[in-house]
């Protein structure tokens, strides 16, 4: 069992409700148009239908060397289990654009029944995908998305809207509303930091935000390293930066170490998303005020579990229909094939030890 599932079951069952009653109910299904591409299985969903035993489930992380994929990995190991299947991770090194195409082309080949598939980059995967699909698969993408038409469903950590406004909430409090701010991001072709830098920046265009000022962008591609440097760099290059914002765990981990060891600690605001277990050092040494995150043990979780709906053809993909999840409960399809995990958290000295991810 996952312990954090254990701890915060009650927790994430009230979320998914809410996701439930705050969810719009109806609309077109994509049956209506049936131009869902790589999409949904074909025919009516069958609440009902049995899971098969022995489902090969796989799981493909934006890169194998990055705790957070290493936990949402291990959330899908556990649904796997629960359903009766087989359960594998396999995935690149490095989270390059295309460095995901061969796996998904050896897991078609080798008969895979769910491709779970956090992706580098929205389209370089779509002709794999397609072909991964014809040869019987069904795809689901979580943490961050492909081109809808080239999966079946999406697993969303949080709506990328409340992502986006709650990492700009926690840098304006942290320099007074006012300054200049830079993003420390992770690859350049990711889907889902590239959305949430977008929302990020409409967000800052509201008249309470209008004394701060993005003066750059750099990405640390989700290497420790090139993080730690890339911070330095923004530090250096820009004198008068009041705070960095972070969207990625690999490059909050880094960015912190940089900045707890350097003259900026206490001057220099950061934060953005990260793990509890690895931000908790930084926030008792002052060096990180308050960063969010959600359970990626969870975001996997439910991925497993949608993937294992779709196979068995308990769902096709199709807005409002709803399935069961474990522990979690019960979630729904919403528009685009999106399925959301529940409200980002946030954390700091109060709560960062209440986590265990
Ligand atoms: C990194 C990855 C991942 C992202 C988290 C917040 O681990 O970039 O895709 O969702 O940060």
């Amino acid at each position: 069992m996952l312990p954090t599932l254990i701890r915060y079951g009650a927790a994430t069952a009230a979320i998914a409700g809410l996701v439930l009653t705050s969810a719009s109910c109806g609309g077109t299904t994509r049956g209506d148009t049936d131009d869902s591409g790589a999409g949904g299985p074909a025919g009516e969903a069958d609440p009902n239908a049995e899971i098969p035993e022995g489902l090969e489930i796989a799981f493909l992380p934006k890169q194998l060397n990055n705790p957070y994929m290493t936990i949402a990995g291990d959330g899908g190991k556990e649904a796997a289990a629960e359903v009766g299947g087989e359960f594998k991770q396999v995935g690149p090194s490095e989270a390059t654009a295309s460095s995901q195409v061969s796996y998904i082309n050896t897991l078609s080949q080798q008969g895979s029944d769910v491709i779970a598939i956090a992706a580098n980059d929205p389209n370089a995967v779509c002709s794999a995908l397609g072909q991964a699909k014809q040869a019987g698969a069904v795809i689901v993408s979580y943490d961050s998305d492909t081109d809808p038409d080239c999966r079946d469903v999406f697993i969303n950590q949080a709506t990328a809207e409340d992502i986006a406004r709650t990492q700009i909430e926690m840098v304006a409090e942290q320099i007074g509303g006012d300054g200049e701010i830079a993003f420390l991001s992770a690859t350049p072709n990711a889907t889902n930091q590239n959305t949430w830098l977008e929302l990020m920046e409409a967000e800052l265009e509201k008249d309470e935000y209008s004394g701060i000022e993005v003066v750059d962008t750099v990405y640390g591609n989700d290497e420790d390293q090139k993080s730690f440097d890339e911070m330095q760099g923004l530090l250096q290059s820009h004198p008068d930066l009041e705070a960095v914002v972070s969207p990625t765990t690999v490059g909050l981990a880094a960015a912190a170490r940089y900045l707890s060891g350097s003259d900026y600690k206490g001057e220099v605001g950061l934060t953005g998303l990260g793990e509890p277990n690895q931000m908790s050092e930084y926030v008792k040494d002052g060096t990180v005020e308050e960063f969010a995150l959600w359970d990626p043990g969870e975001l996997g979780y439910l991925a497993g579990y949608a993937g294992a709906a779709l196979a068995a053809g308990r769902i096709t993909g199709a807005e409002g229909e709803t399935f069961e999840a474990g522990e979690l409960g019960e979630y729904r399809i919403g528009e685009n094939g999106e399925i959301v995990l529940g409200p980002p958290t946030v954390f700091n000295e109060d709560n960062v030890d209440d986590f265990d991810f």
